[in-house]
């Protein structure tokens, strides 16, 4: 597959609290970066996404008296898992991870800072109406196609990978640089809605050389 100046590579929360040994560790979390690394080289346009909570953050189950990790609560915008505390804000764990090559990112974009509302997408927070800004900067350098790797597949890309297609991108997600958290068949249940909404898998290897 050949790439130009009009595609743009979103590597979604490649930060240590999404690695072993992190606060909300994905399996093999770490193995992508020696995958994405390769792939920010062949992109002129690289956007880092960087998961970035206050402490106390809605999101986190220590924020709800009595509620376990990994179980649901309702919020105003719907249903929200409540997660382990994590990517406090200026923490180690919020950092990127430190073999990530992230000098040629010309963006990076900080989301899940407001406290009330969780934001699991690049380009809108979970009450899909507040913006982060990242569609309108893609439409002003003229990007057609966005290639979407990182952590969680099933959370953080599947959300952005939905919405870069909601405003009409073009959207890859490269398979090998994602890992999943897989919770109650999330990884499939991803992977059925990537079919149904034209959003394509494509493996790394096919981007590279
Ligand atoms: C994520 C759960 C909570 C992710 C972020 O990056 O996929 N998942 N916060
Ligand atoms: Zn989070």
């Amino acid at each position: 597959m050949k790439l130009n100046d009009s595609d743009a590579l979103l590597v979604i929360d490649v930060q240590n609290d999404f690695c072993p040994e992190g606060k909300l560790a994905v399996t093999d979390g770490n193995a992508i970066v020696p995958i994405i690394n390769p792939l920010i080289e062949q992109f002129r346009h690289v956007i880092l996404t960087q998961d970035w909570h206050p402490a106390g953050h809605s999101s986190f189950a220590t924020s709800h008296s009595g509620k376990a990790p990994f179980s649901t609560t309702a919020m105003p915008y719907g249903q929200q898992t409540l997660w382990p505390d994590h990517c406090i804000q200026g923490s180690d764990g919020a950092a990127f991870h430190p073999d990530l090559q992230v000098d040629a990112a010309a963006m990076v974009i900080r989301k899940g800072t407001n406290p009330e509302i969780d934001s699991y997408s690049a380009f809108y927070e979970n009450d899909h109406t507040t913006r982060t800004g990242l569609a309108g900067y893609l439409r002003d350098l003229r990007i057609n196609r966005v290639f979407c790797c990182g952590l969680a597949f099933d959370y953080c890309v599947r959300y952005s990978a939905v919405d870069a297609r909601k405003e009409s991108f073009t959207t890859l997600v490269i398979d090998d640089a994602c890992r999943s958290i897989d919770m109650d068949g999330s990884d499939a249940d991803t992977r059925t809605e990537f079919k149904n909404r034209n959003i394509a898998l494509v493996e790394s290897h096919a981007l590279l050389g």
